[in-house]
């Protein structure tokens, strides 16, 4: 049997224990599920800070969201135990649990479904179907549990279902359980810890109880953790061997929350038990929400064909289904995460914020027009962008947005162009905004000018930008903290970032600023050229004592993939350049999940490089296949006209894309993660596991590489631009591309008939690769003839 099998909407795992880390997520605009197969959960949701409303067993530090997660027996979670104490077959166990864990029986049959809006568990064991769904409520942070259980033998049977939900060590202060009658309610509360005076009235609002309603009343729980688990272990609580739960609360012991459920099925009965679970702020929020949660339309399954999050920009069929299932449907949905949630912080880091735009002007230009204004607001006066974009007004600047970083203004006129591309919105560029510092109010225009004057101010007297104290990679943050070490990949991105700026301009006939920036551009070109080629490939960076880094005599760190990558986006690169860099990629960094960031991966503290040396080797920084930076490679190659290249690791960044990759990754192909493992040679068993991340820059520079560069349809002014770059394996595709509210139905195939690509709309042939996007919203269709490439 497959491991997982993959359908239209879904994607279903066969295994509990094949992929152990594996998961799915669901989001709405205030709460993120991530949920493990075998049914841990890590939940969370915005007040405005992202808060748990479960814990560990242990007191947990508060943190930004971090890869590979570990699971353990008490992590966690949601589960169901089941007991039948008298069993009609002597091969039934008393006891077993699902979806998985704790008991960890192995049932008959196990699948784990991923879908767009609800995750289930489908479960066969002693002759009983259960089907086990969560779904978040559209409106609230809380968790809906739907329950079922068929009696699939010929004998009347009677069992104990016991929803087991710990709420975990939830305060040093003040915690305790109980049980609310008015709302058939197991209640954990627990006081935020907080030491400063101040902190209080920024916390006592806090939705500091978290309550699991059942629909129906129980017949007797258990409100404290050690008198479920008892001398027995979570395998076999000893709460579970007798006839009822104590009915006990948790006064400042650890909480938690088991129902019980007595259960007489006739043969081929179902029984149904649904469950709501999410944080309140007191009694009468917890009536309001099982009010919400009962409510019939919440327990409806999802029409399998509705999509709330359509890939508005194109839907693909092409020789690959695969393919085709990821980006059209879930690539899309990841991409609708990050617009929606803003990877769970009030204060995103610059450059991932102006990412997320690069990818929101693809599924809503409105509302990356909106990030585009949020983040220039927030511009300082002498050009400076800041490190992080504060989302409301209690944000502050936290974690590694207290590091400064010296890239953020790269990533503007990126964003901008794709911004542009898909709304051809020029006016945008004379708005009036103003800054984070003082009253004056400059055109966005201006404001990218200023920003891009700033940056190019911040270079040493060679022409080579700065790291401080990192750029891209944040935690390269000792090449330049005494003030003196620049960044290869930073020079080279800030003359892309010239050239980029230098084409808005001549679209609008700036033509002083066009040459200026681009005369810029060609002074970091060929600085890089000057100090950083170093014989095969370019290095690194010069770290503050001198010392340039990344080349062919590191014995660890030799060659790092952002530079080859941005050398051939900024033009750096000259042909033989080219071709000795690509070349040195894929004999250096190259492995079967893709390119690596940088290789071999540090084993040792390099101080003149920084802390990414200490990170794993092969983990992260230190050499994963780091998705991002792949991605930019891609993007890269198809900029360049190496498609074939493009392609394949396109299909390497596929996450599990047959069962062989998904055991490598051992994550589900339902969100391409923000790493997977590298230093493949250094640690082959480790290479290839998935960091389980799903926030990532990556799907935004992969929708970009698909629309420009794979199938070649760009927005370009007031047309659409088309410039495939299929692989030569493929004869055809089809693409539906959804542009500025018209369908293009686009079929594109090789032909023997043709020596130039040729375009024809609605049956007449175009004099160029552009179409016009015309008036209206019918549907146009299009064929593209790729001439036949020479065998
Ligand atoms: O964060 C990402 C950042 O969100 O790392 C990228 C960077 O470009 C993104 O903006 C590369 O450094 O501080 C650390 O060591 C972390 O590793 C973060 O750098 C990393 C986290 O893994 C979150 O994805």
């Amino acid at each position: 049997m497959a491991l997982i099998r993959t359908t239209k909407q879904c994607v279903t795992l066969t295994s509990p224990s094949a992929l152990p880390s594996a998961g799915h997520f669901l989001w709405n605009k205030s709460a993120l599920l991530q949920v493990n197969c075998q049914g841990y959960v890590s939940a969370q949701f915005m007040q405005p800070e992202p808060s748990k409303y479960t814990n560990s067993p242990t007191l947990e530090a508060a943190s930004f969201m971090q890869p590979e997660p570990a699971y353990f027996s008490h992590h966690p979670g949601r589960f169901f135990y089941i007991k039948e104490t008298q069993t009609s077959s002597p091969s039934h166990s008393q006891l077993w649990s699902v979806p998985f864990a704790p008991v960890a029986n192995k049932a008959e049959k196990f699948e784990f479904i991923a879908h767009t809006d609800r995750i289930e568990w489908h479960i066969r064991n002693n002759d009983f179907e259960v089907k086990l769904t969560v779904r978040l409520h559209p409106d609230h942070a809380l968790e809906l549990w739907e329950f079922s259980i068929v009696n699939t033998s010929n004998s009347k049977r009677t069992i104990d279902v016991y929803p087991y939900f710990p709420f975990g060590y939830r305060s040093w202060m003040h915690q305790q359980s109980y049980y609310l009658h008015e709302a058939n309610a197991l209640v954990c509360k627990a006081i935020s810890p907080y030491q400063k005076t101040a902190d209080y009235f920024k916390q006592k609002d806090f939705k500091d109880l978290t309550a699991l309603i059942a629909e129906v009343e129980p017949r007797s729980f258990e409100g404290r953790q050690s008198a479920f688990e008892g001398g027995g272990n979570l395998a076999n609580p000893e709460a579970l061997t007798n006839a009822e739960l104590s009915n006990s609360e948790a006064h400042y012991e650890v909480p938690t929350a088991a129902l019980q459920y007595t259960l007489l099925l006739k043969p081929k009965d179902q029984q149904v038990l649904r469950f709501a679970f999410g944080p309140a702020q007191n009694k009468s929020e917890i009536e309001q929400l099982r009010d919400a949660a009962f409510t019939s339309s919440n327990w409806v399954s999802g029409n399998d064909t509705s999509n709330k999050h359509p890939n508005t920009t194109f839907t693909a069929t092409t020789p690959l289904p695969q393919f085709d299932h990821f980006v059209n449907l879930w690539l899309p949905r990841q991409m609708h995460y990050h617009k929606d949630l803003n990877r769970m912080t009030t204060d995103p880091q610059t450059r991932n914020y102006l990412q997320d735009a690069m990818g929101v002007s693809y599924l809503d230009p409105a509302h990356a027009r909106d990030m585009l204004t949020r983040c220039i607001k927030q511009q300082h006066s002498s050009g400076a962008l800041p490190d992080g974009i504060l989302l409301n007004a209690s944000s502050t600047l936290k974690y590694i947005n207290q590091i400064p970083h010296t890239d953020h203004a790269v990533w503007l006129p990126i964003a901008l162009e794709a911004y542009l591309d898909e709304s051809d919105d020029l006016d945008f560029l004379n708005t009036p905004i103003g800054f984070s510092d003082s009253n004056n109010v400059a055109t966005v225009f201006e404001h990218v000018c200023m920003a891009l004057n700033h940056l190019a101010l911040e270079r040493d007297e060679r022409g080579l930008s700065y790291i401080g104290e990192g750029d891209w990679c944040d935690p390269m943050n000792m090449v330049g903290y005494k003030g003196k070490g620049v960044s290869a990949w930073l020079s080279m991105a800030s003359a892309y970032a010239f050239r980029v700026w230098a084409n808005t301009c001549a679209k609008i006939e700036k033509n002083e600023q066009q040459e200026h920036f681009l005369s810029l551009a060609e002074q970091c070109n060929s600085a890089v050229n000057h100090y950083l080629w170093s014989s095969q490939w370019y290095a690194r960076g010069i770290t503050d004592d001198g010392r340039t880094f990344g080349v062919d005599a590191d014995t660890e760190g030799k060659i790092f993939l952002n530079p080859q990558t941005w050398a051939l986006l900024s033009g750096a690169a000259s042909a033989q350049q080219k071709a000795s860099l690509l070349a040195a990629v894929d004999a250096h960094l190259l492995s079967p999940s893709g390119v690596e960031l940088l290789a071999p991966s540090f084993t040792k503290m390099h101080e003149d490089i920084g802390r990414v040396t200490q990170k794993f080797a092969g983990s992260a920084e230190n050499g994963s296949v780091y998705n991002h930076a792949a991605a930019f490679y891609i993007f890269a190659l198809y900029q360049v006209g190496e498609s074939e290249r493009a392609f394949d690791l396109v299909c390497r960044m596929l996450p599990g894309i047959d069962d062989d990759q998904a055991i490598r990754h051992g994550q589900l192909p339902t969100f391409i993660p923000n790493y997977y493992r590298g230093a493949h040679r250094q640690y082959p068993r480790t290479a290839g596991r998935s960091s389980q991340l799903f926030n990532t820059g990556t799907i935004h520079w992969l929708q970009r590489s698909l629309v420009e560069g794979l199938f070649g349809v760009r927005g370009q002014g007031q047309a659409l631009y088309i410039n495939p770059q299929l692989p030569a394996s493929w004869e055809s595709a089809h693409l539906t591309r959804h542009f500025r509210g018209a369908d293009f139905k686009i079929h594109f195939t090789r032909s023997n008939a043709v020596d130039a690509l040729t375009v024809t709309l609605n049956g007449k042939t175009l004099p160029n690769a552009l179409i016009p996007r015309g008036e209206g919203s019918t549907t146009r269709q299009v064929t593209v003839q790729i001439p036949q490439t020479p065998k």
